[in-house]
C-alpha cells in the first residue's frame, strides 16, 4: 500500500516537470551561456603594423613581440571576470601564431624565439592554470596562402583544424569563424567546406563551441557595437544558408527566428577599444566602465554572452590602462549585480504571475528576469507592473527573456511587484527575478 502511494507520488511529480519546448541547448551549450564573459585578443602582424587587415605580404619578423606573456592575459582575465579567452591564432592575412604545417608564414619563420615560440601552446597552458576556457579564432579568409582560391586550401584549412584540435592543445572550449571575406569582385575567391571544417571539429572534440554568422553552435550579433537585439531568440533556421555572404539579413542574425530548427544563440562580439588590433594612438579612446557596463546591459543583459576584446600589445602584453579599466567595470558590475535587492523577497508564481513583496526601503533600477533555457524558448512577451497605493503602473514590457534579461527602468521604490508572463509558447519556466540599482 505505501510503495504504492509512493510511485503514485512519483508519477504526479514526473507527469508535473515541464517538458522541454522546441529546440534546447546541448550540455555544452548551456555550459558556454552561464560563461556569460569572455575575453577576445586580436594580435599578430597587425598588432606591430599598426593596421587591421593585413595584406598577407608582412614580412614574417615583423612579429616580433619582446616581453610575450600569456600568464598575464589569463591573469586578467580572471581577475575582471571573465571565463575564457579566444585568441586569433590566424586573422586575415594568415600568419599562425602556432608552428603549423600548412602555412610557410608562421611563428617557425620568425626571429622570435628562434622560432621556437608557439602562442597557442603558451595561452592553453596559461588557461588550464588560471581555470579559464581556452578558444582560437582561425580565419578561413588567408590572404597569404598561395592554395587560397582554389580546392586545395580547404584541405589545408582543415589540416590547420587538425593540428588545433587534435588534442595537443588540451580542450577548446570555442572555436571562431570569422566569415569576412574583403576580397572584392577582383579578388580570389574561394568556396568554403563548411560542412567538412565543422564536421572535422565535431569528430575531433565534441564539446567545441562552434561560433559562425549561423552557429551551428553560437551565432553572431550582427555589429560591432556590443547591441544584442531587445528580442533575441536563441533559435534559428540555418537551413540553406552558410556563413560569410550566404548567411541570413543582419535582422534575422539579431532576433533570431521565433520557430528556428535549431538552438543557435547569440554571442556578441566588441573591442575595448575602436579597432580590433593594438595601436597606441586608440589608447586614449578606449571605453569607460560605464560605457562597458551599457554594453553588458545590452549583450548580457539580452540573452547573450558577450566577447570583449581587449588586443595585447608589441610586448605580447595586455596594456594596463586596459586592463585598469577591465578592473575597474568588474567593481561596477559588483557595486551594482553584489547587491540583489529582491533576494529576501517574497515571490510567489501564481499561474503564470510572478508576485513579488519587497521589504521597505528599496530602490531599483534594473530588473533581471530569467528563463530555465535548459527546457528551451518559451516566453514571447511578459510585462512588469508595481503596485502604489492599489494602483499598478508598468515598468517595463518585452518580448523574449531566455537565460537572462535585464531591463533598465525608472527608479522606483514600490513594495509590490508582478511580473505577468503574457504570452508564452509553453508554460512558462521563470527563475527567481532580481533587483538591482545602478
Ligand atoms: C571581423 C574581422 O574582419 C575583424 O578584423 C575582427 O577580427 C572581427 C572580430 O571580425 O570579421
Amino acid at each position: 500500500m505505501r510503495i504504492h502511494s509512493y510511485f503514485f507520488l512519483l508519477l504526479l511529480t514526473v507527469a508535473c516537470q515541464p517538458k522541454p519546448y522546441g529546440p534546447v541547448p546541448t550540455e555544452a551549450q548551456l555550459r558556454w551561456q552561464q560563461m556569460e564573459y569572455n575575453l577576445f585578443v586580436h594580435f599578430g602582424p597587425n598588432t606591430f603594423s599598426g593596421v587591421e587587415w593585413g595584406s598577407g605580404a608582412e614580412p614574417e619578423d615583423l612579429f616580433n613581440p619582446t616581453e610575450l606573456d600569456c600568464r598575464q592575459w589569463a591573469a586578467t582575465a580572471r581577475n575582471a571576470g571573465m571565463k575564457g579567452i579566444i585568441v586569433t591564432a590566424k586573422h586575415h592575412d594568415g600568419f599562425c601564431l602556432w608552428p603549423s604545417q600548412t602555412s610557410t608564414h608562421t611563428v617557425a619563420q620568425t626571429s622570435w624565439r628562434d622560432g621556437k615560440g608557439d602562442v597557442l601552446k603558451e595561452l592553453s597552458e596559461a588557461c588550464r592554470e588560471y581555470g579559464l576556457g581556452f578558444g582560437v579564432y582561425l580565419s578561413p579568409w588567408d590572404r597569404n596562402h598561395p592554395l587560397y582560391g582554389t580546392p586545395a586550401y580547404n584541405d589545408s584549412y582543415v589540416a590547420a583544424l587538425k593540428e588545433i584540435h587534435d588534442g595537443r592543445y588540451g580542450p577548446v572550449f570555442e572555436h571562431w569563424f570569422d566569415g569576412a571575406c574583403g576580397e572584392g569582385p577582383t579578388g580570389k575567391r574561394q568556396e568554403y567546406d563548411w560542412p567538412t571544417f565543422f564536421g572535422t571539429i565535431r569528430q575531433l572534440s565534441p564539446q567545441t563551441i562552434l561560433f559562425s554568422d549561423i552557429g551551428p553552435d553560437c551565432r553572431w550579433v550582427g555589429n560591432e557595437q556590443g547591441r544584442a537585439s531587445e528580442t533575441a531568440w536563441s533559435r534559428l533556421n540555418t537551413e540553406g544558408f552558410t556563413p560569410g555572404t550566404g548567411a541570413p539579413p543582419i535582422d534575422t542574425l539579431q532576433r533570431g527566428n521565433v520557430h528556428g530548427a535549431a538552438w543557435v544563440p547569440v554571442e556578441t562580439d566588441v573591442s575595448i577599444r575602436p579597432g580590433w588590433f593594438w595601436r597606441e594612438s586608440e589608447t586614449a579612446q578606449l571605453k569607460s566602465a560605464e560605457a562597458l557596463f551599457d554594453i553588458w546591459l545590452t549583450s548580457v543583459g539580452r540573452n547573450s554572452v558577450l566577447l570583449l576584446n581587449v588586443p595585447a600589445d608589441t610586448r605580447g602584453r595586455i596594456p594596463s590602462a586596459d586592463s585598469l579599466r577591465l578592473m575597474e567595470f568588474r567593481a561596477l558590475r559588483e557595486r551594482v549585480f553584489g547587491n540583489d535587492l529582491a533576494q529576501d523577497a517574497r515571490q510567489r508564481l501564481r499561474g503564470n504571475t510572478l508576485d513579488i513583496k519587497l521589504p521597505e526601503g528599496r530602490t531599483f533600477n534594473l530588473i533581471e528576469l530569467r528563463e530555465d533555457i535548459s527546457l528551451g524558448q518559451r516566453v514571447h512577451s511578459f510585462q512588469v507592473e508595481a503596485e502604489e497605493d492599489g494602483h499598478w503602473t508598468v515598468l517595463a514590457e518585452g518580448t523574449t527573456i531566455g537565460y537572462k534579461r535585464i531591463l533598465p527602468v525608472p527608479e522606483c521604490s514600490s513594495r509590490h511587484l508582478r511580473v505577468s508572463i503574457t504570452g508564452a509558447y509553453a508554460k512558462p519556466v521563470l527563475l527567481n527575478a532580481a533587483l538591482y540599482r545602478q
